[in-house]
């Protein structure tokens, strides 16, 4: 069984977005930990089959992160279920989430399933947008919220969310100071080998998403900090 919890560098793919077979072939053999599968917009039953069985040539652990009921698909090591702290939609909190168990709840290997508790910072975000969440946050705030998931709820994973910018550092540190028990993971605007290791000081696990489809060697850099914390 693979360890989440070691995991330093996942990338990140939409199903919505294209990718060529060479440029699958260099991620999936670039050393990082796991492929993770996950969007907000488009993201259906068809094209997640499809990237799964291209992604599942290769031994790697594989995620989908859930965003909808209709694209879960049998066949993935993990499913990972955001729950959006600062949505202001239930929906987000645990509505797709009760709507996903009753239809599916009998059949559910719970070994299998991690429940995120997400924080979405980038107001410019897709993902803000669609969950509404209020990111005008401070840093008490988010500190509120790592108590919260470690301490309250007791979540095996936090994922700070900034989809598509780079995140404020000392934010992500201030969570992970709080973080005794859970696993803090860092996404967003990570294009080089400086920025994957300045939050990967904080970050137990960093996401690289965006820059794999702008620029296919900029992503593979990232991965150099696996190698830095090796040594
Ligand atoms: C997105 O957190 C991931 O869900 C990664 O963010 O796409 O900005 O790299 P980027």
């Amino acid at each position: 069984m693979y360890d989440i919890k070691a995991w330093q560098h996942v990338f990140k793919l939409d199903p919505a977005k294209e990718i060529s077979d060479n440029d699958l072939d260099t991620l999936c053999m670039s050393n990082t930990d796991a492929i993770m599968i996950g969007g907000t917009d488009n993201v259906t039953e068809d094209n997640v089959i499809h990237l799964m069985s291209r992604v599942r040539r290769y031994p790697l652990p594989l995620v989908l992160e859930i965003s909808n009921i209709e694209s879960i698909i049998p066949g993935f090591d993990f499913y990972f279920v955001p729950t959006v702290l600062n949505s202001q939609d239930t929906t987000y909190h645990n509505g797709i989430m009760h709507q996903a168990l009753k239809q599916f709840g009998f059949m559910v290997n719970f070994d299998e399933v991690v429940l995120e508790g997400y924080l979405v910072l980038n107001p410019d975000s897709k993902v803000a947008q669609l969950t509404q969440a209020n990111t005008n946050l401070d840093i008490e705030d988010v500190e509120a919220y790592a108590q919260m998931v470690n301490e309250m709820y007791k979540l095996p994973m936090m994922y700070i969310e900034y989809s598509g910018k780079y995140g404020d550092v000392a934010t992500v540190e201030a969570a992970s100071r709080l973080l005794t028990n859970t696993q803090l993971v860092y996404g967003g605007g990570i294009t080089s080998i400086e920025q994957a290791r300045e939050m990967s000081q904080h970050a137990d696990t960093i996401v690289v998403g965006n820059i794999i489809y702008e620029d296919i060697k900029k992503a593979i850099k990232t991965v150099k900090i696996k190698k830095e914390s090796n040594k």
